[in-house]
């Protein structure tokens, strides 16, 4: 059985992950009507994995007994100035969900919550993986720089482009 307070924390981060997904997609979007069709596919993917974050999190609160809130969401609110400016806001969003996932990591820690711990380290890992391939596509776009042959080819790559890659 979850505690209150674990509950309430983990329904916190169901209403964060469903608003990266809408952050995404909201990102895809843009650059779809943008041309930027790699960049688009890359976000819609982004998107699509974080909608699955959510299920698992909601699955999760209520096979534990709990019930899983399913909250309003914000309409993104983004700078689509560059696509730096856009990858930034993408990186600074997994920063801010990495923080999250390590409170709730520090609750069920402190309140003996060992199973939702063990559940948590999937996230753990999943952060990491986010936040270097975020860091990895800035540092690219750094070096293209305002060279507009390279940016095509960026966006070639973001096809394919994984958390691995
Ligand atoms: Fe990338 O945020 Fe989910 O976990």
């Amino acid at each position: 059985m979850l505690s209150d307070k674990m509950q309430a924390a983990l329904n916190e981060q169901i209403r964060m992950e469903a608003e990266s997904s809408q952050i995404y997609l909201a990102m895809a979007s843009w650059a779809e009507i943008k041309g930027f069709e790699g960049i688009a596919l890359f976000m819609f993917r982004q998107s699509d994995e974080e909608r699955l974050h959510m299920l698992k999190l909601l699955k999760y609160v209520n096979q534990r007994g709990g019930e899983a809130v399913i909250s309003a969401l914000e309409e993104p609110k983004l700078d689509y100035s560059s696509i730096r400016a856009l990858f930034r806001q993408l990186y600074e969003h997994e920063v801010k969900v990495s923080a999250s996932i390590n409170e709730l990591v520090d609750i069920a820690l402190t309140s003996k919550d060992y199973a939702t711990h063990n559940f948590l380290q999937w996230y753990v890992s999943e952060q990491i993986e986010e936040e270097a391939s975020a860091k990895v596509i800035l540092d690219k776009i750094d070096l293209i720089g305002d060279d507009k042959g390279g940016l095509y080819l960026f966006d070639n790559d973001m096809k394919n482009f994984t958390a691995t890659s």
